[in-house]
């Protein structure tokens, strides 16, 4: 074995300016002289990986070498958020490089701001599996992430004129990014298409065409831990780079056609999957990152054996499956260790099952996966045989359990026509987890009921987390200096259940006007940013209020803007008086998927509702409305901190956990929210007192749908409501137009699936307690410091403890 040599220790900043330098000379190519910032952020990018380079060599020795099983987090998503600064905090390394960077000449906030941030992912499933890759390294768990390097990330988000979402590509990889080290040397065949045939009694699949996965590897570094975990993102490429007869006869679009076709698969995002040829491009993205990923796992645990012993592959590694995208991993490993490696169907069954678990992210139905078998068959067929034959074995296994037919045939994997990825993933691995402790119960008594009256133990729950580091330590500096300072020691950022002891501070009146002033400043900042940033003018003596996640009918930013319009009404036609007016800054944001029209035209009218409001002297200094364009992490790392209300609003029952909901408890906004995914635990935590509780329960939901739902009763019943509504009809928000919003209007008044006109009035209600406690600035302060306080178990480092202890049944290397 060969000797790894230790972690190389910080440096001083002089020795880490002289490193930037080199980076400067030696591969950015320029002298100090000529460096930009864009250089400078670079060469310091490439300096701080050089000093990670020790300590990840020896986490990978330790990994392969060590007694302890390792996790493979499979995600089709990682949403980062830039690196630099993240790398530096957990290198140890930031004031050595706020020097050096000054040192050169240089700003350090404009060298991180030059980092151009990565978007591969949608909203918070994404954004966890980055969280919990920085835990992992955190608490010094070897762990592999596992996904795509997309060339496009998702869209960039603008307004037109008429303040519709613009979507246009992101093309991230336009600029140098020295994150990734593609390692062309450690590629993975993957094939796709062609036929099974027998041979010698024996299963032979044939495939029609086969794509370079290629890794592009990014170092983990966890915080003071000198662990440095690896995230593997493939690429993927061709093997016929072009077709040179084609090309000799000047048939250039055909001569690089295997090439676009193969490198399409990593190219996007979450392509459209409305289409046939979207639904395809998309199995072939998840089939071809895990395929590679299980490969990759194999070639690390077993280097050089022909013929390794993969019974002992669940003690090696375990892999976790995010959500259903990467569930054809389990007929892919089955095949590789029956086709590949010989193993007969019941041993390669047991390790299968024995390695994969699955964490379930939804409770909406039309989010679980469901492939046409149609479209499996052409793409993987010996893929769709194993999935026969494990469904042949799931409804045998049924009915030795006594499970009636019908209810068995409600369960089927493969129905004929389709397969149902949740069920696959939920029989073909050890457990199934929600995200929070409503959704796995939800999950046991709904989605998954039958399987968890078949199957009891394979249920838990690990109630999601967020990384503290990136969330409060990066994003909210002022806030942990007075953390720090209130509790004399900073090893809250690793520990987070320490800020339990911050709870008596809260009747110590100094330290919470110095938490107000805290608060204050961060506003002050947040002003200009987005003065920088979007070009206008917030108005700082107001309660900022913010509600940011992916644009979704069941989340009800419907819910909030209608809010918005009736207040402004009210303040309009003089029905509040002006001394109940609290002055009031909303900033929504969210991106709506490409597809979703009702989501989109949401967002028009919030931008709509925006420019009125905003240009009306009548509201001026009163309220104001804000759509900001392109949410992303650096937006919420300014603007979370400087947020004094927070909205969780969705119906309860439909959102799975949230983690906004606990990055804004952290950084101390108070939450108006519904009894629904994590805010259940958030207001369990932080006191009932310090939670502003609105709207229908989970029951009362079900029993209202049980009993028919009429929207437009609620309509009718609460004038605050029908002025809204009117005045999203009448053509207020569109120059006149009655028809611009006529689909959102009559989907409130006559379906409003996710009920919020019946919830509004609780909403209205609770304005005015809201706006009440903010007219005592200390109380108000007193309450949100508790939160803070309060939320510490809302890490993700207690989230990764959790899947520890519960599913993955490893722990630290030594
Ligand atoms: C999804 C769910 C959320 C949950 C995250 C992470 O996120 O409730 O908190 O996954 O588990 F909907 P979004 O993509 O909707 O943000």
């Amino acid at each position: 074995m060969t000797e790894i040599t230790a972690p190389k220790s910080p440096v001083t900043a002089a020795a880490f300016a002289d490193e930037i330098r080199e980076q400067l000379k030696y591969t950015q190519n320029v002298t100090p002289e000529q460096a930009t910032v864009a250089d400078v952020y670079v060469a310091a990018a490439k300096a701080v990986r050089n000093h990670l380079a020790d300590s990840w060599f020896k986490t990978q020795a330790d990994t392969v070498n060590g007694n302890t099983k390792a996790v493979g987090y499979l995600s089709a998503e990682f949403l980062m958020g830039k690196q630099l600064e993240n790398a530096l905090l957990n290198a140890g390394l930031t004031d050595q490089f706020d020097e050096a960077v000054e040192a050169l000449g240089f700003k350090p906030k404009d060298v991180i701001d030059a980092e151009y941030e990565p978007a591969l992912g949608n909203g918070g499933l994404g954004r966890l599996a980055a969280c919990f890759i920085d835990s992992l390294a955190s608490l010094g768990v070897p762990a592999f992430g596992y996904g795509i390097q997309y060339r496009y990330g998702i869209f960039k988000q603008t307004f037109d004129e008429n303040g519709k979402q613009v979507e246009t590509p992101d093309y991230w990889l336009n600029n140098e990014e020295p994150w990734g080290h593609i390692d062309y040397n450690r590629d993975q065949k993957v094939s796709f298409g062609g036929e099974v045939v027998e041979e010698d009694g024996k299963k032979v699949w044939k495939p029609a065409w086969s794509v370079r996965a290629v890794p592009v590897d990014y170092l983990v570094p966890g915080y003071k831990s000198q662990r440095v975990n690896t995230l593997r993102l493939w690429t993927a490429k061709s093997y016929d780079e072009f077709d040179l007869l084609a090309f000799n006869k000047s048939e250039y679009m055909d001569a690089v056609k295997p090439q676009v076709k193969a490198e399409n698969i990593s190219k996007i995002l979450y392509p459209e999957d409305s289409t046939k040829v979207g639904k395809e491009l998309r199995l072939e993205q998840q089939y071809f990152f895990v395929a590679a990923s299980l490969h990759d796992a194999i070639r690390v645990f077993y280097p050089g054996q022909d013929k390794p012993d993969l019974t002992t592959f669940p003690n090696k590694i375990t892999f976790q499956l995010n959500d259903t995208h990467p569930v054809i991993g389990i007929p892919e490993l089955m095949r590789i260790l029956i086709d590949e490696y010989d193993y007969d169907w019941d041993t390669a069954w047991g390790i299968t099952q024995k390695t994969f678990n699955y964490t379930c992210h939804t409770l909406l139905p039309e989010a679980l996966e469901v492939w046409p078998a149609s479209l499996i068959g052409e793409l993987l067929p010996r893929h769709l045989e194993i999935i026969e034959k494990i469904n042949e074995q799931f409804e045998a296994e049924l009915k030795d359990k006594g499970v009636d037919e019908e209810t068995a045939k409600d369960m089927a994997i493969y129905t004929g026509d389709a397969v149902r990825m949740a069920y696959l993933a939920t029989y073909g691995g050890s457990h199934v987890n929600g995200v929070a402790e409503l959704h796995s119960q939800l999950l046991k008594d709904v989605t998954l009921k039958n399987f968890s009256d078949a199957y009891p133990d394979k249920f838990t729950n690990v109630t999601n987390g967020v990384t503290p580091r990136r969330f409060v330590k990066l994003a909210n500096p002022r806030l942990s200096d007075l953390i720090t300072e209130g509790l004399g020691t900073d090893t809250w950022v690793a520990d987070l259940e320490k800020l339990q002891g911050l709870v008596p501070l809260a009747n110590d009146d100094e330290f919470v006007k110095k938490f107000a002033a805290v608060k204050n400043a961060n506003k002050h900042d947040f002003v200009a940013f987005a003065k920088q940033h979007y070009g206008i003018d917030v108005n700082e003596n107001t309660l900022f209020n913010t509600m940011v996640k992916r644009l979704h009918e069941y989340k009800r930013q419907s819910l909030k803007i209608l809010a918005v319009i009736s207040q402004y009404a009210a303040i309009k036609n003089g029905t509040v008086s002006v001394d109940d007016i609290q002055p009031r800054t909303v900033f929504f944001g969210a991106k709506a998927a490409p597809g979703y029209y009702l989501a989109k035209m949401t967002i028009e009218l919030i931008n709509n509702v925006s420019k009125v409001v905003n240009n009306d002297p009548d509201v001026q200094g009163k309220l104001a409305v804000y759509m900001l364009p392109n949410y992303n992490i650096e937006m919420a790392q300014n603007l979370i901190p400087a947020t004094e209300l927070d909205e969780q609003i969705s119906q309860a029952g439909k959102e799975a956990s949230g983690t906004g909901n606990m990055k804004f408890a952290l950084n101390g906004a108070l939450t108006v929210g519904t009894l629904d995914g994590a805010n259940v635990e958030i207001r369990e935590k932080v006191g009932a007192e310090n939670f502003f509780l609105f709207g229908m329960t989970v029951d009362e939901v079900e029993k209202l749908y049980a009993d028919g739902y009429d929207p437009a009763k609620y309509y009718e019943a609460d004038p605050r409501l029908k002025q809204a509504v009117n005045l999203v009809a009448d053509g207020t928000f569109s120059y006149g137009d009655r028809n611009a919003y006529a689909p959102l209007v009559a989907d409130w008044l006559t379906k409003d699936w996710f009920m919020t006109l019946a919830d509004f009035s609780a909403y209205a209600d609770i304005q005015g307690e809201i706006e009440q406690l903010y007219k005592d600035p200390l109380e108000w302060n007193r309450k949100a410091l508790l939160n803070v306080a309060n939320s510490g178990y809302f890490s993700s480092d207690r989230s990764i403890e959790d899947y520890l202890t519960r599913i993955w049944e490893t722990g630290p290397l030594a």
